[in-house]
Formats: structure tokens, sequence, C-alpha cells
């Protein structure tokens, strides 16, 4: 049997495409542009994304498979150590690295870091400089900070885009692409992730959490989806469970009479509204789990955890 690199996939391309870069550049925004549909969670917070998620773009010529991540952060929990490896993951098995950085700030350590995941996981596999959050930033210090992040590591070219904006957009996307080898459909056309919407369903409700709580009290949270269900009136029933680490956190999630879970349920709801196209019942429970973000039985559980 031929090897699948000797097969001939008639000019058919296809690829696994990591996004990689600290938390809050824009990574999981930009996924959803290309897949167009809200399948992974955004806010204006760091640290959204805890796991790896694929985004698959069939076209006439090319299958893309991105592969999101979180962004590689420093802190020390014992979770931490699960986000970091799920992007050390996908750089081990990527044919394409986006490296994705905010240009509108200058590069500071933790982009040091992520550069020395790359440099030293990657092998020599093509790395691609984003410069993401052009709209942010006049022609003159785009310019300046560029030349800051060139001296990361060597990449095989960059390229200015907004994930806002659609300023080029469609330029990486080409250029995407052209960097692919050629290959098999690796999944079905219409498969557009690995993720099932009950996930999603997690994701989005701690985006909302990120939205509207302060300081550490969001980053405590972990939610749990225990029912999903399509009622037979085409109303899909959610029930979750929303995991903080102290009573005080607590308080602070459910607010005065309730107000805070209210707010952070109602977003919740469009959101997955949004994302399933079905009208969404709810329904929002809180519950304290001491410091699960290092109890290594609790990240094992919820699958939070390699070992
Ligand atoms: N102005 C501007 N904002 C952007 C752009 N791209 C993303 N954002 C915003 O940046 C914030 C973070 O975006 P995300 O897509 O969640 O970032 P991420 O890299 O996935 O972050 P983590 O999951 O925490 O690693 C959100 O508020 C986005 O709306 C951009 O090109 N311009
Ligand atoms: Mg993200």
């Amino acid at each position: 049997m031929a090897s699948i690199e000797a097969m001939d996939f008639e000019g058919f391309k296809s690829g696994y495409v990591a996004l990689v870069g600290k938390p809050n550049v824009g990574k999981s925004t930009l996924l959803n542009h290309y897949i167009g549909q809200k399948i992974a969670a955004v806010s204006f917070r760091p640290q959204t994304t805890r796991r790896r998620q694929l985004g698959i773009l069939t076209t006439e010529e090319a299958q893309i498979i991105f592969v999101d991540t979180p962004g590689i952060h420093s802190e020390s929990f014992k979770l931490s150590e699960f986000i970091n490896e799920e992007a050390q993951y996908a750089l081990m098995d990527a044919e394409l690295i986006l490296f994705i950085v905010d240009v509108s700030q200058f590069p500071d350590k933790e982009d040091e870091m992520i550069a020395t995941e790359v440099k030293t996981r990657a092998g020599d596999v093509t790395r691609l400089l984003v410069l993401n959050k052009v709209d942010l930033a006049d022609p003159a210090t785009i310019e300046s900070h560029e030349a800051a992040y060139q001296k990361l590591m060597d990449f095989d070219d960059s390229i200015r885009i907004s994930g806002i904006t659609q300023f080029g957009r469609d330029a990486l996307l080409g250029r995407i692409i052209e960097l692919l080898p050629e290959g098999p459909k690796y999944f079905p056309e219409d498969q557009i992730t690995d993720t099932y919407e009950r996930e999603i369903t997690e994701d989005i409700i701690r985006a909302a959490a990120l939205t509207y709580l302060q300081e550490e009290v969001p980053y405590a949270i972990f939610v749990q989806v225990n029912d999903y269900t399509l009622r037979p009136n085409g109303t899909r029933f959610v029930h979750a469970t929303v995991f903080v680490e102290r009573e005080s956190q607590k308080g602070i999630v459910i607010g005065k009479r309730g107000s805070m879970i209210k707010q952070i349920s109602t977003l919740a709801r469009q959101e997955i509204e949004e994302m399933s196209g079905e009208s969404v019942f709810l329904e929002l429970q809180v519950k304290v789990e001491k410091n699960w973000r290092n109890n290594p039985d609790f990240l094992r559980y919820h699958g939070l955890s390699h070992d």
C-alpha cells in the first residue's frame, strides 16, 4: 500500500494549523471567523480558552484544520500545567504554526515564553507571524512593534490582520492554503469542530462569567453541563453547575438577590441560542469545590489533566 505521502490528492491540500499565542491576542475570534460560526468561546479577558479545540474549514481546494489553543501563561496552579500542555501538544502535531500576537502592544515575557516553546517543540515546521489587532494601533507603532516581534524567532513570513475589521483575513487564509502540503480530507466536509455542543455550552457559560465578574473570581470557575435535553416543544433545556473554590466566591457569583447569576445566565443563554440555533432554557446552580484548580482528582475526573 502506498504511504500517505506518496498518494496523489490531485492538488488538494490539507493539514493542521496551530493557533498559538499568549492569552487574549484573538486566537478564538479568528477561528470563529474562518469557521463562520461561533464554536469557540471569546471574552475580553485573558485565559478564556482552556482546551485544544479544532475548527475545520473545508473548501474546494483545501481542508484546513485549525487547532485553537489556550494561551500559554505563567501561573502555577495544577490546572495551568494542563492548559500549557494543551498548547504544547498542538505545536507538536501542526503542519503550520500561526504565532499570533497583539501588535498594538510591545512583546513581553509571555510572548518570549511562547516563542521558546515554539522553537523547542515545533522542529522546522513553517511559522507565520500573525500581527493581529492592527485596528488598535497607528502605522508607526505597528512598524516598530513588528520589528520587535520579528526578533523573537526566525519566522518564514509575517502578515498584518484584524480579527475584528476583516483587514488581512482573506489574505491570511490564502497564505495558509499556499503553505499547506497536499493531503486527504481528514474529516467529513460538513464537520466543523471536534467539540460537542455540550462542551461549547460549558465554555460559553464560563466566558459569560468572565465577562461580568472581577479579578480572580472568574478564573476560579469551572462549568459542568449536567443536562442538555431537547424538549418536545423544541426548547433546549440546559442545566449546569458553576463550581467556585470558596464560599465567599459563591456569594459573589450569585450576587445580591441573584442579580449576578441572572446577568451571567442571560448572556450565556443568548450565546448558546446563537451557537445552537435553538431556543434555550438555562438553569444555573452554584457549588463550592474547595481549591479545585489544585485538586488532581477533580482535574482528572473533569478531563483537565494529562496524567
Ligand atoms: N480591537 C480588536 N480586538 C480584537 C481583535 N481580535 C480579537 N479581539 C478581541 O480580543 C479579545 C480576546 O479575544 P479572544 O479571541 O478570546 O482571544 P484568545 O487569544 O482566544 O484568548 P485566550 O482564549 O484567553 O487565550 C476579545 O475581546 C476580542 O473581541 C482585533 O483584531 N481587534
Ligand atoms: Mg481563546
